[in-house]
């Protein structure tokens, strides 16, 4: 309500419009779900600013629990790896990885720079070590 008084008295358009990384921008449906390799994690992935990812920087979004009980992991450590297989190379951009809260975590800089199947391979450690490969299908 205060944001659209002050968007009215400022007359500027977008001025309320909170940046992406806060918002999200992840589409409801998920664009895959995982177990991980041990089976300790389940996991739904997410992809913006296009699901599924086309070429360029993505984010991805995970979503984790439990595989048995299905509670929200948190405190997670994560190091994502985006990997192409077909031609046995990575990324030269680092992705950052930020917990949001609530076993949810966001994957940044995914550089997906051609088209072709990409991994995102993934590491956990911290209260469960494991890991998983998410495979995109990047155009
Ligand atoms: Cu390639």
């Amino acid at each position: 309500m205060r944001c659209v008084a002050a968007l009215a008295l400022a007359g500027l358009l977008g001025a309320c419009s909170a940046p992406e990384s806060e918002v999200g921008g992840f589409p409801a449906e998920p664009y895959a779900i995982l177990t991980s390799a041990a089976a300790e994690l389940v996991l739904e992935l997410r992809t913006a600013p296009d699901q599924p990812p086309t070429v360029g920087v993505s984010s991805v979004e995970l979503r984790v629990e439990r595989a048995t009980s299905h509670e929200p992991v948190t405190g997670l450590a994560i190091d994502a790896l985006p990997w192409m297989p077909a031609h046995d190379h990575g990324a030269s951009v680092t992705p950052t990885v930020a917990e949001s809260g609530g076993g949810t975590y966001v994957v940044e800089r995914v550089s997906f720079y051609m088209p072709g199947t990409w991994e995102l391979r993934l590491t956990f450690s911290g209260p469960v070590t494991d890991s998983a490969v998410a495979t995109f299908d990047v155009r």
